[in-house]
């Protein structure tokens, strides 16, 4: 990554919006909220701009901030993307009304730098941990609801710490956030137990209809709108249902489907960077990071599923021919 001044960027203006991407995770929250605090702190007026439900328990971590709704957001102001791979992944009405954001922050090797400026790391766990770095490096103090928000980026995007994605830099960096008060266990609980009945019946239905098929080396399963509709459970609420997908003995790549009546959703993880899930999501339109990417398509029926399972195993069987 070229040498990036993040707080010489953030003050060039004097007030921002700010976002992320629709159907926001843990890092795309954290993230938005730290630059927030960061300006926040330096007298710069910041704008969250609600492109989407941040759900129960994202939600939770936005006290006092400025959330402006997606309507009515002024686009006059310079715009800060974080952890948005593609500026279209920020929604119809942000995308709609800005020719260039003012800044694009983010950790994915798909990203095409949308931005005026572009502070991009692919080897970085999260975009949050990018963000520590950065104000690390460049010696600015924050405060420990910062620490936290960043905190809460690196640990969800690295799924717990769990992920290849994890290296020294990420252990360094928590070390440092503790440093500042942050509680591992508060935010754990915060974000991991504090799951709905509605949740879990949403996921019996996803672990029903789980298939293994290519030798046992791909997973899949999906939901329907139905199933949404029918356990009352949020969008935001299979966040992590993908990762059953890879955790079967021998599986090597795991794809979870959400075909809803608009649209249809896709995840991916593989077992290994080698596998490359962002060129796989890209045939779609998606991307993502090698061992983790997406797509969103219009509406499928069960035939694309067949299709789909068939384009999953023969990526997989390209691979180790190649
Ligand atoms: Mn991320």
């Amino acid at each position: 990554m070229e040498n990036v001044k993040l707080v010489e960027l953030l003050s060039k203006h004097r007030e921002y919006n700010v976002v992320g991407h629709v159907r926001p995770d843990g890092d795309c929250v954290g993230s938005q909220l730290a630059v927030c605090n960061v300006l926040t702190a330096k007298n710069i007026r910041c704008h969250i701009v609600k492109n989407d439900d941040y759900g129960n328990i994202l939600s939770a971590f936005f006290d006092e901030h400025d959330v402006i709704d997606c309507k009515d957001f002024d686009a006059k102001l310079p715009l800060i993307c974080v952890d948005c791979s593609n500026f279209n992944r920020v929604g119809n009405e942000i995308f709609a009304k800005y020719e260039t954001p003012y800044l694009n922050i983010d950790h994915h090797i798909s990203n095409n730098s949308f931005a005026e400026h572009n502070v991009i790391d692919p080897d970085s766990s999260s975009t949050a941990q990018l963000i520590a770095r950065l104000l690390l490096g460049e010696g600015v103090d924050f405060d420990k609801k910062t620490a936290e928000v960043l905190y809460l980026g690196i640990m969800t995007d690295s799924n717990r710490f769990a992920y290849d994605t994890t290296t020294m830099e990420t252990v360094q960096i928590v070390e440092v956030l503790m440093e500042k008060g942050v509680c591992i266990s508060e935010i754990y609980r915060k974000v991991y137990e504090r799951d709905s009945l509605q949740k879990y019946r949403l996921l019996e239905r996803f672990l029903h209809n789980m298939a293994v098929f290519d030798g046992g080396r791909c997973c899949t399963s999906f939901v329907v709108d139905d199933d949404f509709r029918e356990t009352n459970a949020e969008l935001l609420e299979t966040e992590g249902f993908v990762n059953y997908t890879r955790k079967i003995d021998g599986v090597m790549v795991g794809a979870f489907l959400e075909f809803h009546d608009s649209y249809t959703k896709c995840s991916l993880r593989s077992e290994s960077a080698d596998f490359r899930m962002d060129l796989f999501a890209k045939q779609f339109g998606g991307g993502g990071h090698p061992a983790a990417a997406g797509f969103v398509i219009g509406k499928q029926d069960a035939k694309f599923y067949a299709k789909f399972q068939e384009e999953l195993a023969q990526h997989l069987r390209k691979i180790f021919t190649d």
